[in-house]
């Protein structure tokens, strides 16, 4: 259900717009699609976020960050949150039915209450340091997902510094799936190197099984 996830930033692209990153990265592979923008307005996020819903549809999970307005607006399938948005409780309340949860987590008392408290997955974040998000943090490295992998059944995602060349290496520590930005969107071609990396996911899976 998620293998490469990719979290559409404009300014970190090579000038391509989310909707452009959104279908050029589903065309290469990706399964999961985040919209993800702190500048733009509401009716403008409402709009990009139906195109990307359209494409989406039947292709990929396609998820709206922070923005659960948007997100429900859109018809998409789901919202990914940080630690300081709003909590898993109060979302569930005034969203349809199977509507998905992500949540941010840092350890693992993070993980535990996210899962507990309904998150359909977790996205350890950052696993290592990254300039693609200036608060990220420092990362928590590949010791924190394998105890996070043992302690919750929920997916884990790992997003943060991730890339072609350390994506194998977490996939066999335990992620269900990895979330970029940089490793793709800022890619001179975004439709290979979604390819790229979501073979080297699907390859570290099946040898992971
Ligand atoms: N959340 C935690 S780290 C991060 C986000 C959105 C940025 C990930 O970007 P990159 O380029 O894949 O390190
Ligand atoms: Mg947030």
């Amino acid at each position: 259900m998620y293998d490469l996830y990719v979290v559409t930033d404009e300014t970190l692209s090579r000038g391509l717009t989310h909707t452009e990153i959104a279908c050029c990265s589903v065309v290469g592979g990706a399964n999961v699609i985040q919209l993800r923008d702190k500048y733009k307005s509401s009716r403008e996020l409402y709009e990009i976020a139906c195109e990307i819903r359209k494409f989406c549809q039947n292709r990929a999970l396609f998820f709206v960050n922070d923005r659960l307005d948007i997100a429900i607006a859109a018809g998409a399938d789901g919202v990914h949150l940080g630690q300081n948005d709003l909590p898993i409780e109060a979302v569930r309340k005034i969203v349809p039915q199977n509507f998905l949860i992500g949540i941010s987590v840092g350890n693992v008392d993070e993980a535990v209450a996210a899962e507990s408290a309904g998150a359909d997955y977790v996205a350890v974040s950052p696993v290592f340091s990254t300039l693609s998000k200036m608060d990220a943090g420092v990362g928590c490295g590949i010791e924190a997902i394998r105890k996070i992998r043992a302690t919750v059944k929920c997916p884990v995602i790992g997003i943060g510094g991730i890339n072609a060349d350390n994506a194998a290496e977490l996939i066999e520590a335990g992620l269900d799936g990895v979330a970029v930005i940089s490793a793709v969107v800022s890619a001179s071609n975004v439709t290979a190197a979604a390819q790229n990396l979501s073979e080297i996911i699907r390859d570290a899976k099946e040898r992971h099984a």
